[in-house]
């Protein structure tokens, strides 16, 4: 039987499994990729390890996320990465060098090859033809450590693509549509490929944008072909040497068929606060814009970019609105300069942020009081932007273009005709702020520098037959790990500091779930479905850990987030019967008893010891899931195995 582009590097990296769906496998990983926010913790995970030097072929340690330094905090943090990565053998993109993932697709990314990343848009890279997976800190120390990543074997969805785009519609409208078919939980155990005859149409850096924003359907990850175009992206990088041809075979089977005719598309928009919330930008004509956004992983290509630029050229930023734009990298930013565009950007009155997530992880530039800001970001959860009620819709460069200069909502087809914007045959090659490892030899002589922010992380406890703890809190569908460990510029310097960061958590649902769930010891949280949905953050998982949850009940979980609990050693139990969710409330005393057989049995009974109802939960885990449960945690389940 024919296979599919991700069976066969799957087929090519595994070490332990076999390729049915839902089974356990486990893959040899090539690369691995950490930005700061998630990095610092993943690196002090790595050095709990006693590896010397990282066992991949290729390890890069960026620096975008915290780059508002308001204090010592986010610089200390840099300066310990920057010292792990140099004694350690893992490469170091500077602050400024640009966002992990665009950088990553410009610079290291191989089509055929694996990687994952302590961040949930990893996925990215599958625009090169790459596999790979957004991944826990700890996930991720232990794949540079030489071992291997392990997953549910995924279903295997295609997208074929038709015809191509119109003008003014764009790889954005393409991730908006399959958001609205699919929705942010449709995605949950499948890769995505994306296919037909509509792909040579694409670009690398759209195929890129299609890939990330496949994040937000909560697939395992999205994956493109590699092919010709993806050739001369390689060689407009100089790095024509790693072009290698993928492609699925034709007979290759896949669990669903999705067909999008690309000439159909219109420009979309999702609105507040979902990513799946989406309309066309045409029926929301009328709503009055504070904020534009430009840039992000999602957007901010060298295309994007000169796009925007070419669009703004001679007009003016309404007066009403505040736009910021963010080159992805700074090869984008340097290229956008020596062509002249980045004069016609700054012209029309935007305003020039730094290569970095930025506005997109509430690092600066929130918006006003129940602010209206349209961004090309992929995220647009409650809270997320710094603006409680800050209303954030997800759009198209061009739309957001529309949107600066209108002021309000518009189809950018109003902005006439679409000014042809071709990418450059080489583009400009200056790895001068990506910084090499130390020779192993001089490794050791390497001192690691830690700042006073850097405190310890909590281990989990081995698993008890019984957990009796009151439900401290309950909560509704699509929770995502936005509301579990928010972010945001005044709480991402402390994600080193996990008994500082521990106030914030939950804030967004229930500012004083923090005092209530040390007030209880321990505790039970039980949420809806897809519980964890979005970013690959540990501290969604460790924090609550700190605070003294020991179970999470749930309908169903996003992936990232329920490996999370485990490799923290804290329960993702799931409802045999999601009506039982109803029957719960806050505050009640909830029994679980017989867990260390039920993690055998694959259920375990769970009593509601206020109102003397039983519950039979699924508690089905592979075996070395259930291994890491009863160690209490992924590290203590390795030197539990490697003693
Ligand atoms: C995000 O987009 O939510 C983040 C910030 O990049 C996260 C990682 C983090 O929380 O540090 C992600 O997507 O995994
Ligand atoms: Fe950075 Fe935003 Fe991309 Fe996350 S989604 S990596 S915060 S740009």
């Amino acid at each position: 039987m024919g296979l599919s582009i991700a069976e066969k590097i799957i087929r090519a990296h595994l070490v332990e499994g076999d390729m049915t769906p839902g089974s356990d496998i486990a893959l040899r990983i090539d690369q691995t990729l950490t930005q700061d926010a998630t990095g610092t913790m993943a690196y002090l995970e790595f050095e709990t390890m006693g590896v010397e030097r990282v066992r991949t072929e290729r390890s890069v340690a960026y620096i975008d996320h915290n780059t508002l330094q308001c204090g010592f905090e986010n610089a200390d943090d840099h300066r310990y990465i920057q010292s792990v990565a140099r004694k350690y053998g893992v490469w170091f993109s500077r602050p400024g060098n640009g966002i992990c993932h665009q950088v990553h697709l410009e610079r290291f990314g191989v089509p055929g090859k694996t990687l994952i990343g302590s961040d949930s848009h990893t996925p990215t890279a599958g625009g090169l033809g790459m596999l790979a997976f957004g991944a826990g800190g700890m996930d991720v120390a232990v794949a540079m450590g030489g071992g291997a990543y392990h997953i549910n074997m995924p279903r295997l969805y295609k997208v074929n693509l038709t015809s191509k785009l119109r003008p003014f519609v764009t790889a954005k409208d393409v991730s908006l549509e399959i958001l609205r078919i699919l929705s942010v939980k449709g995605g949950v155990g499948a890769i995505i490929e994306w296919g037909g005859e509509g792909v040579s149409t694409l670009s690398v850096p759209e195929r890129a944008t299609i890939t990330n924003m496949g994040t937000e359907l909560g697939t395992t990850t999205s994956i493109f072909p590699a092919d010709e175009v993806t050739r001369a992206f390689l060689e407009a990088e100089g790095r024509g040497g790693d072009y290698v041809p993928m492609a699925s075979d034709p007979d290759a089977k896949y669990d669903r068929v999705i067909d999008i005719d690309l000439s159909a598309l219109v420009p979309l928009v999702a609105c507040p606060h979902s990513p799946d919330n989406v309309r066309p930008a045409s029926e929301l004509k009328g709503v009055k814009v504070d904020q534009v956004c430009i840039g992000s992983c999602t957007n901010s290509s060298l295309l994007d970019m000169l796009k925007v630029a070419a669009l703004l050229k001679g007009r003016t930023v309404s007066p009403s609105v505040s736009l910021s734009i963010s080159p992805g990298s700074k090869q984008v930013l340097s290229m956008l300069a020596d062509c002249g565009a980045l004069a016609d950007i700054l012209q029309s009155g935007a305003r020039l942020l730094e290569c970095a997530c930025g506005p997109c992880i509430g690092m600066g530039f929130s918006p006003n009081s129940a602010g209206v800001s349209l961004r090309t970001f992929n995220r647009n959860f409650e809270g997320r932007s710094g603006t409680a009620d800050g209303q954030v819709y997800l759009v198209s460069p061009e739309t957001a273009v529309a949107a600066a200069i209108f002021g309000e909502i518009t189809d950018p087809r109003a902005l006439g005709e679409m000014p042809e914007v071709h990418l450059p045959p080489r583009f400009k090659i200056d790895d001068s702020a990506v910084l090499a490892p130390a020779a192993p030899e001089e490794a050791a002589g390497v001192e690691i520098v830690r700042g006073p922010n850097i405190r310890e992380f909590p281990s989990g406890r081995p698993l008890t037959d019984e957990i009796r703890a009151e439900l401290t809190l309950k909560v509704g569908d699509n929770i995502t790990t936005d509301h579990i460990m928010p972010a945001g510029a005044k709480i991402l310097p402390y994600r080193s500091n996990i008994p500082h960061l521990s106030q914030f958590c939950f804030g967004v649902c229930d500012k004083s779930f923090p005092e209530r769930a040390k007030a209880a010891g321990e505790s039970i949280v039980v949420g809806g479905s897809n519980y964890g949905q979005g970013s690959s953050r540990e501290h969604a998982a460790l924090v609550p850990l700190y605070l003294g949850v020991r179970a999470v009940i749930a309908v169903s979980f996003a992936r990232i987030h329920a490996a999370n609990l485990i490799n923290a050693g804290i329960l993702p139990l799931t409802f045999a019967d999601p009506a039982a969710y109803d029957r719960l409330n806050q505050g009640d005393r909830l029994a679980l008893t017989g867990i260390l057989e039920g993690l055998e049995r694959g259920c375990v009974t769970l009593t509601d010891e206020t109102t003397g109802e039983r519950f039979p939960l699924n508690c089905a885990f592979t075996p070395r899931q259930a291994g890491m449960l009863r160690a209490g945690g992924l590290l203590a389940y390795t030197k539990e195995m490697n003693s």
